[in-house]
């Protein structure tokens, strides 16, 4: 069938994965989708570093078009600091990226952290194990383990008085791994915190508030878009995950309404999104089938995986085919997409449950080599099967 196609990635955390090139190329992705992970947040990605870490990944015969992440300095974020040069050297990068043959960069906005969880061993009936958002052990780690001076007064006496009550129940030992987990476990966050750390960076937050902080993204778009533009990259914001506020800190790409005010404030396509249904999945009142179908044309990269809400304070990670999201609708919308525009999107799996062999490897959480095997398998399964019943 000569119809564009999902461009089939898997994210690689670079040479000290536990999860190589070589089982990758063999799960079937054609490319990798990854980051120059040693290179200190603000500083220029130069071409000799990026063509290194290119000729390495297309010896095992994958390409590498999609860069996540590019990460965003904080200081670009409160607009502080030597923000202004640390802009400049965004947009250094993207033109070495360019240079490169690169042609989508994921980058977020979300301050201090990058994505939240409470449980990142969540045991499923069939013992494999899933990533979990509970918000009450969030709550918890926020009040009694970070002790974060606003969330105590902020909080309802009553419900203090509970939750004080329930950290108290928990042993030494699960009250140390629920702070890992929050803090410390997700790969993505640029180094594992620890409370002063978490408590310092945090509280240079205090006088931005959602609107303050969007105009701090647009002003950092209109400098970066006109460059993407120019050399030909696209550029693909990550919604917040999870798509709420966490430790009082700002979130501002949680919504239809907040894609919509994004996108519209900087018009280039080169403004555009990595539309992720997990993160837009938990928020219940996102119609992701809609807001793929409105906002496709700035759709640059697409992570799939599914969420299932029980309840209106927790979610975990539900295989691919079965939570909230109608994987079976989105792709079908994506394929629909693909060939409106004629154009091939990035799509990776997202995270993974930890099943057979991975259970008893220190992979990345959400990222063993098996269970996105198992969703990039699901997922190439459905695009075909779109294409077939659908393409005449
Ligand atoms: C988590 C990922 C995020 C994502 C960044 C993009 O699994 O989706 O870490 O890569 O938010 O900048």
């Amino acid at each position: 069938m000569n119809y564009p196609r999902f461009h089939q990635q898997m994210r690689w955390f670079g040479p000290t994965d536990l999860v190589s090139l070589s089982d990758i190329a063999q799960a079937g992705a054609q490319g990798v989708v990854t980051a120059l992970h040693g290179i200190p947040i603000g500083s220029i990605w130069t071409t000799e570093a990026i063509t290194t870490r290119k000729l390495l990944i297309n010896e095992l015969g994958l390409d590498w078009t999609v860069v996540e992440s590019l990460p965003v300095h904080e200081e670009i974020k409160m607009r502080t600091g030597q923000f202004e040069l640390y802009i400049q050297n965004y947009c250094e990068s993207l033109r070495n990226l360019a240079v490169c043959g690169l042609e989508v960069v994921t980058y977020n906005f979300m301050p201090v952290f990058d994505w939240v969880r409470t449980d990142i061993a969540h045991p499923l009936p069939n013992q494999s194990e899933a990533l979990l958002y509970d918000h009450r052990k969030y709550e918890l780690a926020d009040l009694f383990l970070l002790e974060r001076p606003e969330a105590k007064a902020e909080m309802d006496p009553a419900q203090l008085e509970k939750l004080q009550q329930q950290f108290d129940r928990m042993s030494a030992v699960e009250k140390q791994e629920l702070f890992q987990c929050v803090f410390q476990a997700l790969p993505g966050s640029s180094e594992a915190l620890v409370k002063d750390q978490v408590l310092a960076a945090i509280a240079q937050y205090q006088d931005i508030d959602a609107q303050q902080l969007r105009n701090n993204l647009i002003a950092f778009l209109e400098a970066v878009v006109p460059v993407a533009e120019e050399v030909g990259i696209q550029l693909a914001i990550h919604p917040d995950d999870p798509p709420f506020s966490v430790f009082g800190l700002p979130r501002i790409l949680s919504t239809a309404a907040d894609v919509e005010y994004i996108l519209a404030a900087v018009p280039y396509k080169a403004n555009g999104l990595c539309f992720c249904t997990g993160s837009f999945g938990a928020h219940p009142e996102n119609d992701l089938l809609r807001m793929l179908k409105e906002w496709g044309s700035r759709i640059h990269f697409f992570h799939l995986r599914n969420t299932k809400r029980d309840g209106p304070d927790r979610f975990w990670e539900a295989s691919l085919l079965e939570g909230d999201t109608d994987m079976y609708e989105i792709v079908k919308e994506a394929v629909y997409l693909m060939q409106k525009e004629q154009r091939s999107i990035p799509m990776r799996p997202d995270h993974g449950h930890k099943m057979l062999d991975d259970l008893g490897k220190a992979v990345y959480p959400g990222y063993g080599a098996i269970g996105r095997l198992k969703s990039l398998a699901e997922l190439r399964g459905l695009e075909y099967a779109v294409l077939a019943s659908t393409v005449k």
